[in-house]
């Protein structure tokens, strides 16, 4: 019998607190009245709302100079599914996970979808790897994948997605998220091209596969491990890509696969225009693909893009479906606790622009009243929500303060006992 976290345990912890909340929740519903907003309808947004959350997430990241491993971390799918399953338990947000092979694979995946279940996790877009060999592997990906010279190692890596999605298939997944590490490190090592010609042939063979209610997510990336140039670099070459493919394929945003400073929002909001947004991974930055916890260094960023996507939703913009992802390296903390103040941050951005008053937006914008626009995004950006998201999550059966309610639990501790070390240094950064 492995360690899990109770019902009744997280119900006592929540007793100690739900007084204090009530208060809160009390204070903030009589301040938002006098807005015009009424908080249950807030509420029963942050209860709607869901993200995913990554298989690989659950491990310790690590840079390319090292990686400092965590106790009890999961060494396989199975521990991976369990620790998803306690940030959904406690945040009440992330009822999905995002696999990825060959990292994940088993030999019964009808048994790992009831696996899953077990934990109320479903599964989200599958991840394709072609930016590392596997042992046995006939063709290495060092110069390439997809784009690689060599015909039978393109054949290769097309072949691994096509094997992608037929698990995913088998999983109740309905989307395939390709990224690649391809492009050049040197002028002159490849043709630009040539490169990109290559990609839209392999995609073209992957798109072919992709079952009826599918779609193909085609992830950019500016830089690295390629630092000259990448296949994929931007949302141009995306959008160029995912518009010659057709309708089934569209563009990922990862936010930190953009140069320091880009206005991602706005990039949003175009994909959403040409109906080819198909959605996020989540993370933050500072300078790079930092691969930080979303909203941890620039949470107005985070607010920014919802903002656009909260105005897509009340329009109806069409084809306006995103899938949304967290995709995050956790090298200094624990994993579980990351994702599950990510998962929050970013239901609290969703919260914060759902409170913008969009009527009153749109009048301040056709008078050209700026500050008055400016000041209305600024007010729902600084209306602390807390109490929203706290409340959503009890009423979930979820923890008024997931964080403390893990920590009080031993969970890990409990972990690091049960998932003996086994010596093997797995990849840094993914
Ligand atoms: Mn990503």
């Amino acid at each position: 019998m492995t360690f899990a976290i109770s019902a009744d345990f997280i119900a006592s912890e929540n007793n100690k607190q739900e007084a204090n909340l009530g208060d809160d929740y009390a204070a903030l519903g009589r301040q938002l009245a006098r807005r015009g907003i009424d908080i249950e309808a807030m509420t029963k947004r942050a209860m709607d709302y869901a993200v995913a959350v990554p298989t690989w997430g659950v491990g310790t990241g690590g840079t390319r100079f090292a990686r400092f491993p965590g106790s009890g971390e999961p060494r396989n799918i199975h521990d991976k599914l369990a620790d998803c399953g306690v940030i959904h338990q406690l945040a009440r947000a992330t009822p999905s996970v995002s696999p990825h092979f060959p990292w994940d694979k088993v030999s019964d995946y009808n048994a790992l979808r009831q696996e899953a279940a077990s934990y109320e996790l479903g599964f989200d877009a599958v991840n394709s790897n072609t930016f590392q060999d596997q042992s046995g592997q006939a063709n290495s990906y060092k110069f390439g994948s997809l784009t690689h010279a060599d015909k039978g190692t393109r054949a290769q890596a097309v072949e691994h997605n096509i094997e992608c999605i037929e698990i995913g298939a088998k999983l109740g997944s309905t989307a395939l998220t390709v990224w690649i590490a391809d492009g050049s490190n040197f002028p002159g090592q490849s043709n630009l091209n040539v490169a990109f010609d290559r990609y839209m042939q392999s995609l073209q063979a992957i798109y072919e596969k992709l079952p009826k209610n599918w779609l193909v997510f085609l992830e950019h990336k500016l830089y690295e491990p390629a630092f000259y140039s990448t296949v994929i670099s931007d949302w141009g070459s995306n959008f160029m890509a995912a518009m010659e493919l057709g309708p089934k394929a569209r563009c990922l945003v990862d936010l930190g696969h953009h140069a320091p400073n880009t206005n991602i929002e706005q990039i949003v909001s175009r994909l959403i225009r040409a109906q080819k947004l198909a959605g996020f991974h989540f993370n933050d930055s500072k300078y790079g693909d930092d691969d930080l916890d979303s909203g941890s260094v620039d949470p107005f960023r985070l607010f920014l893009i919802f903002n656009e996507l909260v105005d897509a939703e009340m329009r109806a913009a069409p084809g306006f479906s995103p899938a949304y992802m967290i995709d995050q390296s956790h090298n200094v903390t624990d994993p579980i606790e990351s994702l599950i103040a990510s998962a929050q941050e970013i239901v609290r951005a969703y919260v914060h622009a759902s409170l913008v008053d969009r009527a009153a937006l749109a009048a301040a914008q056709d008078k050209s009243d700026v500050m008055a626009g400016h000041r209305l995004i600024k007010q729902a950006f600084n209306t602390d929500v807390s109490p929203i998201l706290a409340e959503a999550r009890m009423r979930k059966g979820g923890a008024i303060d997931p964080l403390s309610v893990y920590r009080a639990s031993g969970y890990r501790t409990a972990k690091a006992k049960e998932r003996p070390v086994n010596g093997v240094a797995s990849a840094g950064i993914v």
